[in-house]
């Protein structure tokens, strides 16, 4: 079985910096969108991003263009070119609530830390999946640095809120819980699969998938990973979150992948993978069950969607 991570070697950069190369030459060649197939071809060539259950990871032209991402609407395929406006410098990301040393940290300090490449699946709670080759380093570092309370049980996430540069935080879609928020038990938070990403694709980390920091807990359904992250607490409480107070019914706080529980919009039994035609089955916690499973000894996961 190919290990979930490797760390960044320096063949890894040399490999990324190869790929820029393919990309921008196929790029003045006029092939424009042929960049991402460069890509791949080079990375076919000496090493594949492929999951740990043998899938290959989406292409990069299609994790670039097909987004979640209400802050710039709702219309998946629009949102890499609604991005352009947002300005992701100088950005800082608050951590405190309870926890004994609380603090601010400047986005250089962050990106400068040690990153691994994950090959993680992505499971959307609209039925939807992808493969992504994330680049990033566990949150639990971070968390660390702060060192939790003994009273801190839940980890409450906040991204930005910007309507002059978020359009879906003005007009009809501003009437949404703005800011975007979200949610984790701490030793959620903690498990090393939880990932802060700063990059996919050995590349920084694009706008519309949540540059310049995000989250990423792969056995949660999507929404969970929260893109343009400024704010981190340490929390007591379970706190609500953005999709929760939207519409209750149909997102819970969990939101564990589980094919045997549907919402009342969207069944879960299987999912389609972008690229892909047929649908395939969805996996209890997306495929991660025997790494996370043990999280929810004694759960009953049915009600605590
Ligand atoms: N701030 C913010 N984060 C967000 C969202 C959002 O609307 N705003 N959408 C979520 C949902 S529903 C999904 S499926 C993923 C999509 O990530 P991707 O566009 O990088 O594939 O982002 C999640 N993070
Ligand atoms: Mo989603």
């Amino acid at each position: 079985m190919k290990p979930l991570s490797r760390s960044i070697t320096p063949e890894g950069l040399y490999l990324t910096r190869r790929e820029l190369l393919l990309g921008s030459a196929a790029m003045l060649l006029g092939l424009g969108a042929a960049s991402s197939h460069a890509h791949q071809r080079s990375q076919k060539l000496i090493d594949p991003y492929v999951d740990e259950l043998g899938s290959h990871a989406t292409s990069l032209r299609r994790i670039l263009r097909y987004n979640n991402y209400y802050e710039f609407g709702q219309d998946k395929e629009k949102v890499f070119k609604k991005v352009g406006k947002l300005q992701l410098r100088p950005w800082i990301v608050r951590v405190g609530g309870l926890c004994h040393k609380p603090r601010t940290f400047a986005l250089e300090e962050l990106l400068a830390q040690p990153t691994e490449e994950r090959v993680y699946r992505h499971r959307c709670v609209e039925g939807w999946s992808m493969v992504i080759p994330w680049e990033g380093f566990p949150l639990r570092r971070l968390l660390e640095q702060v060192e939790p309370m003994g009273s801190a049980r839940f980890v409450r996430f906040r991204a930005l809120q910007r309507p002059k540069q978020m359009p879906g935080q003005r007009g009809l879609l501003g009437k949404l819980p703005w800011p975007y928020t979200e949610g984790l038990r701490l030793d959620e938070a903690m498990h090393d699969l939880t990932l802060l990403a700063t990059g996919l694709y050995g590349r920084p980390l694009a706008a519309q998938n949540g540059a310049p920091l995000r989250l990423v807990v792969p056995w949660k359904y999507g929404y969970k990973s929260l893109k343009a992250i400024v704010r981190i607490d340490l929390v007591e409480q379970l706190p609500t979150t953005f999709w929760v107070k939207a519409s209750p019914k149909n997102y819970g706080f969990y939101a564990n992948v589980n094919p045997d529980v549907s919402t009342p919009r969207w069944a879960q039994k299987s999912e389609r993978r972008v690229g892909e035609y047929k649908r395939r089955p969805t996996l209890p916690f997306n495929g991660y069950a025997e790494q996370v499973a043990g999280l929810y000894a004694g759960m009953d996961l049915k009600r605590w969607f």
